[in-house]
Order: structure tokens, then sequence, then C-alpha cells
């Protein structure tokens, strides 16, 4: 059983599949700016590897075909970064995909395929610049992709790019909300590519291979990519769709629910009458900002702006979800609730699943819409 050596995971994860482990964050965590280790979502493609911290090495391995070894200790001697990430599942909401258009292939996840935690790690650029590895050298010209590879065969890409880039953040990660990485979340080292999609955030890290090529893997090649409505698996040609990378704006309703008659909310928000309070998460790749959360009590007819709510992320851009909430008056509900997000790019999220359908069900961003239950 290849499965024998997986950890003990919280009871109260939403389980997708036992073997391999996916599991999402429970409802109750999504409304959290930070969401404690034990409940952050578990996708793994195979089994979770024991690895020892003492003894694991990764190696990097530089154009020219040399390598360089690391032990976790030889990675002390770097400056320490501390970056807030949310992770994000491409599958995330994939369920939506499924009841709003056609079935979608893949884990039926929910909204809690995506997790946010504060990650502690070094800065990949400053660990290739002590193998050795400098961009401005003619002679890595040629440099385009850096790959990653786990240590069971799980491996992925992202362009060169991402990985130098001062304000990117890409880092190898050991700790995660203070302490180490649990095993599945790829103890003891990780990768942590923020605004990407999780899938280049490989855990378990072996091996960093600097490459005119992306990685040949078919997380790369094939699976995280998107294609059509009209298209299917039997007749694309994978080579003609990029790799996800960035991810687009996401929102989703995380709770909604019936404020008491004399609820502290409903004093703060000056409401007499009977109020409803819809909490969530909304969310940009690429490190764009969340700068509006347009939520319809009433089926998308009208709307109304979110409030947005603080938090103490870090990080050289906005690489963590936007946790919002809405206090409205009961009288305006209609049968169901919307969410939609706007970024900083001010890109918008498709009304329905059908434009952006595709066989694998990866990006699901459609309008989340929420049925009202408790109207008299
Ligand atoms: N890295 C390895 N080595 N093996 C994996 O299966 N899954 C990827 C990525 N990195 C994976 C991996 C995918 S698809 C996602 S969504 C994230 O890890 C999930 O990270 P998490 O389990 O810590 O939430
Ligand atoms: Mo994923």
């Amino acid at each position: 059983d290849p499965f024998e050596e997986d950890p003990p995971r919280d009871k109260s994860l939403k389980v997708h599949s036992a073997k391999p482990c996916n599991a999402e964050t429970p409802v109750d965590a999504l409304d959290k700016f930070i969401t404690p280790s034990e409940k952050f979502y578990v996708r793994n493609h195979l089994w979770a590897p024991r690895l020892d911290e003492k003894s694991h090495r990764f190696t990097v391995e530089l154009p020219d075909g040399e390598e360089k070894e690391y032990s976790l200790e030889d990675l002390k001697k770097f400056r320490q970064v501390d970056v807030t990430t949310t992770l994000q599942c491409s599958g995330n909401r994939r369920k939506h995909m499924t009841e709003g258009s056609r079935y979608a292939n893949g884990l039926q996840w929910g909204i809690g395929a995506m997790s946010t935690a504060q990650f502690t790690g070094v800065r990949l650029q400053d660990v290739l610049a002590d193998a050795g590895f400098h961009a401005e050298d003619a002679e890595n010209d040629d440099v385009k992709h850096v790959q990653f590879q786990g240590a069971e065969a799980y491996g992925s890409s992202i362009p060169i790019d991402k990985a130098l880039s001062r304000h990117g953040d890409v880092l190898l990660v050991h700790k995660m909300n203070g302490k180490p990485l649990g095993q599945d979340h790829g103890f003891p080292l990780r990768v942590l590519v923020p605004g990407h999609v999780a899938a280049r955030s490989v855990k378990w890290l072996k091996r960093i291979t600097l490459s005119e090529e992306e990685s040949q893997s078919q997380w790369q090649q094939r699976d995280y990519k998107c294609f059509g409505p009209n298209q299917s698996g039997a007749d694309v040609d994978w080579s003609t769709a990029p790799a996800i990378q960035e991810t687009p704006v996401q929102s989703a309703i995380v709770s909604l629910k019936d404020l008491p008659k004399g609820d502290r909310l409903r004093q703060v928000y000056g409401l007499e009458e009977d109020a409803i309070e819809v909490k969530g998460y909304a969310f940009a790749g690429g490190g764009r900002e969340i700068v509006r959360v347009d939520v319809s009590p009433d089926d998308g007819r009208s709307w109304t702006q979110a409030e947005l709510l603080p938090d103490n992320a870090v990080g050289s851009k906005r690489w963590a979800w936007t946790q919002w909430r809405l206090v409205l008056p009961r009288r305006l509900a209609g049968r169901s609730f919307v969410v939609k997000a706007v970024d900083e790019g001010y890109n918008i999220q498709p009304e329905y699943y059908d434009p952006h359908y595709n066989f694998r069900g990866n990006l699901t961003s459609g309008w989340h819409r929420v049925p009202y239950t408790n109207r008299d």
C-alpha cells in the first residue's frame, strides 16, 4: 500500500477521496482570514511521502548540468521571509461548473479547495544565486523555466521571470503558520508560488532544474489547461493551450445567517428590523488586489457593496484572499444571494458557467449563488 505512510488527518476536513487524500477545508474555517493548518485543504495526486528533516536534501540543477545539493540546515544562512498566501486548487468550485453547465471531469470540489496561511522560508532567487545562477549572464539567456520535482513523482514548473522577480515572492518554505509544514503540505520543504495556481507550489521538494523547457509532467503538459466549451479530451491538441499559472478573479459566499434580535452586529449596523449577515471570500491571482465585492440579495436584480475586512497579510503584493461581510435587512432577501468580485485590473467573473465551461473543470469562477431558504 503506497499510502501506508500517509499522516492522520483532521476529522473536520471534507474528504473527496482517501487514497490519494483529497479533502477540502470545512466551511467554518473558510470565513477566517488564516486557515488553521490542520484545516488547510489537502490535494495529493499520489501518496504523502514521510521525509526526514535531517537527511533530506534537494538538488539545484544548473543550465550547464552542474548540480548543487542543499540540506534544510543549509537554508538557515539565507534571509528568512514571511509571506501570507492563499493557495487555490484549479479545481476549486468544480462542482458548481458541473451543476451549472455539464459534468466537468475531476474531483467535485465545493468552495473549500482553497486556504490561506502565513508561510516562512527563503527566496528561491537567493538559493539560485548561491548555486551560481545569474540571469544576467549571457550563457543563461536560454533559461525560460524553473522546474520543480517532488519526492513522489509530481512535478511542475513556472516561468523564470516569476521565479526571479524581487516582488514575486517565490519561496522555498519550511513553515506554515509558524510551525514546521505538516506532512500533507510538503514537510520538510515545499515551493510557494504566490498568485499562481496551487499546482505550481510543489510539495516535498527534491529537485530544481533551470531549463529552456517547461516541466514535461502531465500536470504541466495536460491536466491544468483550459479549452473551449465545445472541446473534449478526445479532440484537443494539448500543446495548443498554455499551462495555467496566474488565476482569474474569484469569490464565494461562505455563510448566510439570520441575525437574532439583540445581535451585536445588528446594533453595529443600526438595524432595528430583522437582518441577515452574509460572509465570504474574494481572491485574484497574480498579486492583484480585490477592489470591490458586489452582493445581491435577490438573485442578481439589485446589488450592494460588501465591506472588505481588514487583515494582517504580509508580502510584496496581495497574495491573500480578502474576507468580506455584508449585513442587510431581511426584507430585501429574494430567493438567492449572489456574489461577484472585481480585482484591481477591473477583471470580473462570468455570470454563468457555460461561457467558461471546460471539460477538465478548471478555474471555475462563475457568480456564486446560494439559495436563501429562511424566507417567511
Ligand atoms: N506537490 C506534490 N509533490 N504533489 C502533489 O500532489 N499537488 C499540487 C500542489 N503541489 C501536489 C503538489 C496541487 S494540484 C495543489 S492544489 C497543491 O499542491 C495543494 O497543496 P496543499 O495540499 O498543501 O493544499
Ligand atoms: Mo490543485
